[in-house]
Formats: C-alpha cells, sequence, structure tokens
C-alpha cells in the first residue's frame, strides 16, 4: 500500500511540475528567510567589550527560573561560528537572514558616547557575508536584550528609554544602512512588556496592569521616532523599508455565542490592536475597546487618571502611519470566551477574557504552541479586513519539538502553514509578501533554556564545538524555497492530523 502510495505521490509530482509551473503555491516574487535572535544564538556574552543585558542578567541571577538551569553565555556560539552559520544559510538556498543586533554588544552600556568597534565588526562580517552569498539582511534592532544600565534606569516604563533607543537606532543606520535594506525596531513588543507585567520575561518585574502599558506606550513612540529619523535623515540616500514585529497567536470564538465572539475580538484587540492601532488604523491610537474598558477599570479602582497613558493628538498623527510592511509573528491559535483572568489589575483582566485550546489541536514541546494551519490564513485576513492592504511578511513561525532529526512534527507543521498561506494569497487576495521559519538552529529558548527546540538544524549543546547538523525539515524547507510549491506529502507525525 505504501509502495503503491509512493508511486502515485511521485508519478504526480513529475507530472504536477510540469503543470503547475503557471500557478505556483507562492508567487515569484515572494521572499523565504530564516530567523534567530541575538541572545538565543551568538554566546560570547562577555567578550570583545561586550556587556549584560537583562536576559544576562535574569539566567545568571537565577537559574531556577530557566527549566534546565541554562543561559546564553555559549548558547550556538554563532559570535565564533558566523562561517558555518553562513554555510546553513547558502545550503538551505533562503532569500533573507533575519538576525538582531545585540545593543550591549554595540552600546556597551547602552549609550553612543562608547561605541565598541568589535561590536561593529562582527555585524559587518555578517552582513557582507550575506550580501556576498545573495542573501538580504533583515535586521531587528531590539530582541529584547535591553543593555543593564538601562534597566537601572527603569527599563521601558521609562519614557526617556525611546531617547536612549532612537540614539541606538541612529548607530546602526549610520554603521549598517548603506547594506542592510530591512529594519525591524522592535520584536513582539507585546512579549517585551511582558517583563514589567508577568513573571515570564526579563526584568521580571510585575508591575501588572500598570508597567505593562507604559512600556507599550514608551516603545510606540520609539519606533515611530526611529521611523521618522529614517525619512527624514536616511531613507533617500539609504532606500530600505522601516518596520515593527508584532506577534498573535489568533484568537477565535470558542462557540457561536455573541459574547464570545466580542470576547475573541477583545482578545485580538488588547494583544495586537493594541501595537498595530497606533500604527496601522486610519484613525490611529489604541484601540476603542482598550480606551473605554481601561479608563472604566482605573475610575472604579478610584485612581485619579487611566492605567492607559494617553498620546496627545500629534502623537497620535506622529505614530500613524510608521510602517513600510506589516511584520507578524504567528505560531498558533487560541479559543477566547468572555470572563475575567489574569491578576487583578492587568492587561488580561481588563481584556475580560479567558483563553484555551481545543483538546483535538496537536501540541508541541512549548505549553503555548498548538498545530492550528488555518489560523495562519485566518490572521492575514483579518490583518487586511482591520487594517487594509498593507503588505504583511511573516517574521516567524515555527514549530518546537524535543530535537529530533527526523523531526515529522516539524515538517508537516511547515506543509500545512504553509499550504494555508498560499490559499490566503491565491484565494483571498491577500498581500503577503514573505515567510519566515523560526528558526534556523536550535537556540536558548528563553525560559525553557534548551528543552524546546525549534531549528531547521539540529545543535548539540553538550559538544564544546556546538555541531550543526540538518533535520529533515531543513530538507523539506530546502525544496519549498526552491520550487515556491509545498509539496504533496501526506501528514507523518504520530498525531496524523
Ligand atoms: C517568539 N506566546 O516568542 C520570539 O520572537 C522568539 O525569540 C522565540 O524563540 C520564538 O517565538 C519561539 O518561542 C514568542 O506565548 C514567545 O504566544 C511567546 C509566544 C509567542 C512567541
Amino acid at each position: 500500500m505504501l509502495g503503491f502510495r509512493l508511486l502515485v505521490a511521485a508519478a504526480l509530482a513529475v507530472y504536477g511540475c510540469a503543470a503547475q509551473n503557471a500557478s505556483l503555491d507562492f508567487p515569484e516574487d515572494f521572499m523565504f528567510g530564516v530567523a534567530t535572535a541575538a541572545y538565543q544564538i551568538e554566546g560570547a556574552w562577555n567578550v570583545s567589550g561586550k556587556r549584560e543585558s537583562i536576559w544576562d542578567d535574569f539566567t545568571h541571577e537565577h537559574p531556577d527560573w530557566i527549566a534546565d538551569g541554562s543561559n546564553g553565555d555559549v548558547a550556538c556560539d554563532s559570535y565564533h561560528k558566523l562561517d558555518v552559520d553562513l554555510e546553513m544559510l547558502q545550503d538551505l538556498g533562503v532569500d533573507f537572514y533575519r538576525f538582531s543586533f545585540a545593543w550591549s554588544r554595540i552600546l556597551p552600556e547602552g549609550h553612543t558616547d562608547q561605541i565598541n568597534p568589535d561590536g561593529i565588526s562582527y555585524y559587518n562580517r555578517l552582513i557582507d557575508g550575506l550580501l556576498a552569498a545573495g542573501i538580504q539582511p533583515v535586521a531587528t534592532m531590539y530582541h529584547w536584550d535591553l543593555p543593564s544600565p538601562l534597566q537601572d534606569l527603569g527599563g521601558w516604563p521609562n519614557s526617556f528609554t525611546a531617547d536612549f533607543f532612537v540614539q541606538y537606532a541612529r548607530v546602526l543606520f549610520e554603521n549598517f544602512g548603506d547594506r542592510v535594506k530591512w529594519w525591524i525596531t522592535f520584536n513582539e513588543p507585546k512579549e517585551v512588556t511582558r517583563g514589567y507585567g508577568e513573571n515570564d520575561k526579563a526584568p521580571r518585574i510585575n508591575t501588572h496592569g500598570i508597567g505593562e502599558y507604559l512600556s507599550a506606550h514608551t516603545i510606540l513612540l520609539a519606533h515611530a521616532r526611529t521611523y521618522h529619523m529614517y525619512d527624514e535623515e536616511f531613507r533617500a540616500t539609504q532606500q530600505g523599508r522601516v518596520s515593527i514585529t508584532l506577534n498573535q497567536d489568533f484568537c477565535i470564538p470558542k462557540d457561536d455565542s455573541e459574547e464570545n465572539k466580542d470576547a475573541a475580538d477583545r482578545c485580538n484587540q488588547f494583544e495586537l490592536g493594541w501595537f498595530a492601532h497606533p500604527i496601522y488604523s486610519q484613525e490611529g491610537d489604541y484601540p476603542e475597546v482598550m480606551r473605554t474598558r481601561i479608563d472604566e477599570n482605573s475610575a472604579a479602582e478610584g485612581r485619579p487618571f487611566s492605567r492607559l497613558p494617553y498620546f496627545t493628538s500629534a502623537q497620535v498623527e506622529y505614530i500613524k502611519g510608521t510602517f513600510d510592511f506589516f511584520g507578524l509573528n504567528h505560531y498558533s491559535t487560541r479559543l477566547a470566551e468572555d470572563g475575567l483572568a489574569g491578576e487583578n489589575p492587568s492587561r488580561k483582566r481588563d481584556g475580560g477574557y479567558a483563553t484555551s485550546f481545543d483538546p483535538s489541536w496537536p501540541t508541541s514541546a512549548s505549553d503555548w504552541l498548538v498545530v492550528y494551519p488555518e489560523g495562519i490564513r485566518l490572521i492575514v485576513n483579518w490583518i487586511n479586513a482591520t487594517y487594509g492592504d498593507v503588505p504583511i511578511l511573516i517574521t516567524e513561525s515555527g514549530f518546537s519539538d524535543l530535537g529530533e532529526l527526523n523531526d515529522t512534527g516539524r515538517q508537516d507543521y511547515y506543509r500545512e502553514y504553509l499550504r494555508q498561506l498560499s490559499l490566503a494569497i491565491n484565494e483571498d487576495g491577500i498581500n503577503v509578501i514573505g515567510y519566515t521559519a523560526w528558526s534556523l538552529m536550535d537556540n536558548f529558548e528563553w525560559l525553557d533554556g534548551y528543552t524546546a527546540r525549534f531549528g531547521l538544524y539540529y545543535v548539540d549543546f553538550e559538544d564544546d564545538d556546538r555541531p550543526r547538523t540538518a533535520k529533515g525539515s531543513a530538507e523539506l524547507y530546502k525544496q519549498i524555497v526552491a520550487s515556491h510549491q509545498v509539496p504533496e506529502a501526506e501528514s507523518t507525525a504520530a498525531w496524523g492530523w
């Protein structure tokens, strides 16, 4: 039976190639890439002038907060293994590589009075190596690793942190903007705010209900100022694109009731609209539903002003439209229902919804990640319907397991998610311009340490040399990148969905 199936599949593949050339799953100019982030791969945490970030402090002071007590001191040692990383990227044949700059490698104290030449030269070698291989750099300025001295000044809830960020961004444009044409100011600001509102991100200061909103406010202004600085001083000569990456595991109603439909909408507004509405909507500012609920809750708590800060009308105008594309990280989907969850007060509780998973959805090695391929089609449609026809770049998407080389779960994930994405493009007409697999290789997965693995390449963290080995998913991705088609195959994972 299996033999017969394979024969049929092979015959279809040959026929399919000829017949489908005219209708590829992905347009010819669609871009495929892979992503990493500095703290998760570089290691060399105190080498060549680099100083501490909040993630160095977090992991060093509290190994008990990390699943396996580990940290990013060495990680994949990419600081010393740049050439190996470049070879893997070339082998995959990707159009772009999304990486992040470590702020404290470039500006050891966070401030521009001291620029670290070794930091600049590391990223120059990376960028030049990518360009020599025909791979576009897609650079994230901030992937969660705030220089510790800036946390000592209060971190993101302190509005002056925006000033320091803009100065840092200027150093990046000045040093790398001649060659980097795709810029992402912040990776997942919602997750950054968790460092001030939940217990699962550095710096783990739980000022829930207040700190999250203040951090978001600073980040939105820092993003907008960076965008305008590029417009005014760099765009004419450098001709690149600047945007932000927002993450959302899409919320769908738990059932057809009106309360739960409203709850799902609130979930998407309180999590994605929080950042997307000020930047991408026609009217700008925070979503109305956030403004109303948080103002009301704050008043009921007897506060003289709202826990959700206000933008001036000039700031609303200033933030609106500060994008050249929509960077979206999407992994999973949740069911939303009306109800109160989270600490009092907190963003979660203000939102008035609770989320869960359908028990039939396949799980992963991460407690927040379940497999629901239609979710990616639904969310790009939602973005298009809510914010208009903005080009969407999927800046992360991927699946975690415990580290198999024959990673059938991950292969199924990519096949199914990419099939759904191609339907969004071809059937729904959504303007999706690229897809990024998280991640190039296994790396330091934050609170999960090295236990949950997302890589297309396996990394042996027991070996000082950190050897990398291609998994089955690397072969699959390579094939998809080269053909712009998702191969027909049955799901092979144990769950067989
Ligand atoms: C992203 N969630 O984080 C980050 O950008 C990466 O650094 C990270 O390694 C990757 O996804 C996998 O976790 C997320 O809870 C963290 O929904 C949490 C969630 C989503 C993404």
